[in-house]
Parts: C-alpha cells; structure tokens; sequence
C-alpha cells in the first residue's frame, strides 16, 4: 500500500507580514504619460544590443493604466504588504526644481487605496531609474546627485503620508556592479573611477534621503536602506579559499553594510579595483559618514543567490541553478544571512525581495519551482526568526511578468503572468499556493 510521505509543518510567525513587491520602470509603461520625464533606462534600452530582446519597459506590464486591477490581484492574495517603487522623472520630469503633480497623484492613488484595502504600503524611492536629465548633469558621478535625492525625498515624504515603510535606494551595489563596471545596466559604463565615486554617492544619497525623512516629523511611518546581500561560502578549506571570500564579502556586503550601520568603509584592498578605492577615498569627505550612518528603523534585505568562492576568487556553482543563470538556489543562505545580519547589526530586517524566474516550458499553470522555492524560503525565514531574528515582512518577487532589465521579456519572473500583447493578467499555481500560505499562515514542508 502507498504511504503516505512524512511531511512537517511550519507556522509563519504572527509577525511576519507575508507581500510581494515590484518597481515602476519594470510594470508602469506609460513612459510618455503625464508629463514623466525620461530616464536612464529609456536611454539605455535605445542602444543596440543591450536588451537581449530589443525591448524596453515604454509598454511593459501597463500598471500605470492597470493599476486599479492590479490592486485586485493584491486582494486576491491576500497579501498584507506590498512594495512598489516611485518614478523619480514622474515626479520631477528634469530631476529637480518643479513637481509634477500628475506624477506625484498616480502615488497618492495608489497609496490611498493601499489604505483601503487595509494593505500596507512599502515604498522605494528609487528603483533604478534616474531622471535623464540628471545623467546629462553628471547622474551619480555627480556629488550634488545626492542633494538632488534628498529633496526628491523630502518632497515624497511630505506628499505620501501614507507611506507605512520607505526603502532609500534598492541595491546599490547592482548599480555599481553593472551599471558602473561591467556596463550591462543603465547608464551602461565601464569605468573604475566612476564607480568609486558613485558608491560613495549613492551611500550618501540614502543618508540624506533619512535626513529629509527625519526632518518631515513623520511619526508612524519607517524608512531603511535596501541591500542585495550575497552570503559567500569559500569553495573549499583552503586558506587561499577562506581569504578570497573574506575579500568576496568586502565586495558584495560590507562595504554598504557597514558605512550604513557602522559609519565607516571595510578595508578596500583587494574588495575594489585600485582605482575604484581610490576614487573612493577621495571622494569621502569630513562629515559624510556621519549623513550615511543616520540611524535607519529597519534593514531591507534583497536576497537571491549565494556566491561560492574558489581560492583566485572566482564564483563556481554549487548549487541547483535557476533559469536565470546567475541564481544558485539555497534556501539555507537565507536563513544564514539573516542570522547574521541580526548578529552584527541588531536592527529589524524585511526581506524586500526573493523569488526566482519561470523554468523554460514550464506551464504558468503549474510553476511548480516557484512554489517549491518560495516555500523553502519561508521555511528558511522561520528558521531565523526561531533563532531570535527580527523579520517583521517577506515580500516575494514579484507580483506580474515585467521588463527583466538586460534580459528584457525573456524571463518571466511573476506569481501572475502576463499576456504582453492583450496585457491579460493569470495567476499562477504560485500564485494560489501563496494565496493559501497567507490565510492559513502555515507551510507544508515535503
Ligand atoms: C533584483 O536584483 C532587482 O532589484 C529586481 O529589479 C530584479 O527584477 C530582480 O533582481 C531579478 O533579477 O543576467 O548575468 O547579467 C538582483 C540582482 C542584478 C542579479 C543583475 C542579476 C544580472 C546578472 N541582480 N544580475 S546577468
């Protein structure tokens, strides 16, 4: 007789707002509508070749047309959650000076019928799209960039009441990483020097965005940075594996990690090119640490993949790879991070993104490693919590199929897809299995 297989069962605990999360220029479309300015992104995608696809997000998923049903969706979930991004060139079409106030009522909407909905609303300021306008001043070369941020923040918080939770810039180690070094990201350079200063700037852009924060009064609402931490775990015992991903930790975590929270730079040989930590080092000046290390409320964790660390430093996999090529999935990493993350910072942490790409010929009707992946990543963020961890919000990445950057509509990376050319909305398998974890707060663990 068939048995039945042992399975456990585990209770999310009453705590943890369970949410999804997306960002403007990856579902709005409408780059031309009321008024938006352009952005690096609608830039970037203009050059050949850097889409895998051609494609651009001046369509994508349409949310700033459809975002009344997209929020239905959200009910349909249940979640209790959801962040979304702000369009910096919505708001100020040149990047400073004079606000556009139908850019800046698309966000009241939505937040007001977050509220109603009794949905909390967590909000990005940037997601990567920088006002054109700033880029041909420099962008994030730029020092005043981080002046520029911090009355673009001034005039959201002030605008969105609303807001329950801020996020200042998501991942700014990406934007240096791809769009600063290897140029696979907007503005698409590759130049050591620039990226040094713009590392110290965007560390400095967050700290003046909590200043703006601070200085508005707000009582009930939260704001904190949002990182893409990468546990490294060295390929082998070796001394040489073991140094390499210290090194591999000094690039990937810490030298956001601790300027935000410690107030000041890891050691940089070896973490950055030399011209990098120089142009670094040149660019901190007396005061600035004391803006970066502002005290945040909680800390945004972006977690997708570890890195496994051989002795000269490469990246070798180790784990089952995602159709997105880069990703290792490791739930366990997780689970790691947030312990340590706890351990040498002690702040509340929400996890502002996790999820994982559609396998191809997977039918959206039957994502089955979505569900697998989202699952054991729950598990992993329980596993933490028992251990004393403080996550107060997972939100899984993402809500719909969206523009994937570089690798443009080639990766489906929704719980709901999304028919481009009708824009027609069907929730995955993943979609309803999650819909089940939020009412019944419990995951069964085959
Ligand atoms: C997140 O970045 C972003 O915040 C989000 O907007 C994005 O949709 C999501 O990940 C999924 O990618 O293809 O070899 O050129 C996570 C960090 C940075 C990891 C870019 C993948 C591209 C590697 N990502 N990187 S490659």
């Amino acid at each position: 007789a068939p048995t039945t297989p042992a399975t456990r069962r585990v209770e999310l605990p009453a705590g943890l707002a369970l949410g999804v999360a997306t960002s403007a220029y990856q579902i709005e479309g409408a780059v031309g509508a009321d008024g938006r300015g352009r952005s690096i992104w609608d830039e970037f995608c203009a050059v050949p070749g850097k889409i895998d696809d051609s494609s651009s997000g001046a369509v994508a998923a349409d949310h700033y047309r459809r975002w009344e049903a997209d929020l239905d969706l959200l009910t349909e979930l249940g979640v209790a959650s959801y962040r979304f991004s702000i369009a910096w060139p919505r708001i100020f079409p040149q990047g400073t000076g004079t606000v556009n106030p139908k850019g800046l009522d698309f966000y009241r909407r939505l937040v007001g019928r977050l509220r109603e909905r009794g949905i909390s609303p967590v909000a990005t300021m940037y997601h990567w799209d920088l006002p054109q306008a700033l880029q041909q001043r420099g962008g994030w070369e730029n020092r005043d960039v981080a002046g520029w941020f911090g009355d673009y923040a001034e005039t959201l918080v002030k605008a969105l009441d609303g807001v329950d939770s801020w996020l200042t810039v998501n991942e700014p180690k990406i934007i240096v990483q791809q769009g600063y070094q290897r140029g696979w990201m907007a503005p698409g350079r590759r130049d050591e020097v620039a990226a040094g200063k713009v590392l110290h700037h965007l560390n400095l852009a967050h700290g003046r965005a909590v200043q703006a924060f601070r200085a508005s009064g707000s009582k009930q609402a939260r704001i904190g940075p949002c990182l893409a931490i990468t546990p490294c775990y060295p390929f082998d015992e070796s001394p040489e594996s073991r140094q390499a991903t210290r090194l591999a930790d000094v690039t990937e975590n810490t030298l956001y990690l601790e300027p935000l929270l410690k107030g000041s730079y890891p050691a940089l040989t070896g973490a950055l090119d030399p011209r990098a930590a120089g142009a670094l080092r040149a660019a901190v000046r007396d005061g600035d640490l004391a803006v970066i290390s502002e005290p945040v409320d909680f800390l945004g964790v972006n977690y997708y993949s570890p890195a496994v660390v051989d002795p000269t430093g490469e990246m070798l996999k180790r784990y089952p790879v995602s159709a997105a090529g880069w990703q290792q999935i490791h739930p366990g990493g997780l689970t790691d991070l947030l312990v340590r993350l706890h351990r040498d910072y002690g702040l509340e942490i929400v996890v502002a993104e996790n999820g994982l790409p559609d396998t191809a010929g997977e039918s959206p009707d039957a994502d089955e490693t979505r569900i697998g992946f989202l699952r054991d990543h729950l598990a992993a963020t329980q596993a933490a919590m028992s251990q004393g961890v403080k996550v107060r919000a997972y939100h899984a990445w993402t809500l719909l199929d969206d523009f994937e950057w570089a690798r443009g509509y080639t990766q489906r990376w929704g719980l709901v897809h999304v028919d481009f050319p009708s824009q027609r909305r069907t929730p995955k398998k993943s979609a309803r299995w999650y819909a089940d974890v939020i009412r019944t707060r419990s995951l069964e663990l085959g």
